[in-house]
């Protein structure tokens, strides 16, 4: 039924719940052997990888690539769709546009998470979510001409002022007007953010996406106390056909860290696992 990813950073970055970083290649190899289906690719900046290699690379270990990360354009440039800056936020939405042509290949979901911004001081909350709006827009058009979506994640407050909810998300989505924007949603900031996680979850139903698996402490699936079954089961009666990607920390460390995921999320009762 679901199948299972893990996020795998292709260039250096600082997000701690990037599981794997370092040696690319070596860390496709040891998740292809645990038994994953596909990797979630972080990249920071299209124009810096090379794409003949990355697709044959991912390839030569059978992993699929069901979405890519574009968050590290904002932990490490400081681009969003709504800073006051119009150069930074012009920047942000080529930033997208520059995804579309890798994503195409693999049929994988851009995610927009961090790379939305925050509300700055001295923006209002209006003109913040205007800026955000117009921004979708642009970039929902431009991903549609390749058949590519976009996948919108809710994020807690802790790290952002903009989108925090499911309910936030879904009103979002209906103000830019696009099929091929989702929601990406994430066990993690679900646990913060809603009222019921599988409530919410069947609330966004078919505009889910993508999502992200990590559990209450943001340990691997298994190492806190989110009731995967439960959640996971809800999922499954949306109907999503996606993978379940696990974004958690690297602790004990990342070889461990996925291992247990695997394991656990492999061994929970839900239909045809
Ligand atoms: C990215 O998917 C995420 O969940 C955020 O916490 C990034 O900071
Ligand atoms: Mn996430």
């Amino acid at each position: 039924m679901f199948r299972y990813a893990i996020v795998v950073s292709v260039q250096p970055a600082r997000f701690e719940a990037a599981t794997f970083k370092g040696d690319l290649e070596a860390n496709l190899a040891e998740i292809a052997a645990l038994g994953y289906d596909g990797v979630e690719l972080a990249i920071r900046d299209p124009r810096q990888v090379d794409d003949e290699a990355l697709v044959q690379m991912v390839d030569k270990y059978g992993l699929a690539v069901p979405a890519i990360g574009t968050g590290q354009a904002w932990g490490e440039e400081g681009l969003s769709f709504t800073d006051p800056d119009p150069d930074v936020r012009r920047a942000a939405v080529e930033r997208v546009k520059q995804h579309v042509p890798l994503a195409a290949r693999w049929d994988a979901v851009i995610i927009i998470g961090l790379l939305r911004g925050v509300v700055r001081p001295g923006v209002s909350h209006e003109q913040a979510m205007s800026w955000l709006i117009a921004a979708l827009k642009e970039c929902a058009t431009a991903a549609a001409t390749a058949g590519v979506r976009l996948a919108l994640e809710p994020i807690n407050r802790y790290e952002t002022s903009l989108i925090n909810t499911v309910e936030e998300g879904l009103t979002l989505i209906e103000a830019v007007g696009a099929d091929n924007l989702g929601l990406l949603l994430d066990t993690f900031h679900m646990n913060i953010e809603e009222p019921s996680i599988e409530g919410s979850i069947r609330k966004a139903g078919k505009r889910i996406f993508h999502f992200h698996v990590a559990d209450s402490n943001r340990w691997y699936p298994g190492a806190g106390h989110l009731d995967f079954a439960s959640i996971l089961s809800a999922l499954a009666a949306t109907g999503y056909q996606g993978f379940v990607s696990g974004e958690f920390l690297p602790r004990p460390d990342a070889s461990t860290a996925a291992r247990e995921a695997i394991r656990f999320l492999r061994r929970l009762p839900l239909p045809h696992n």
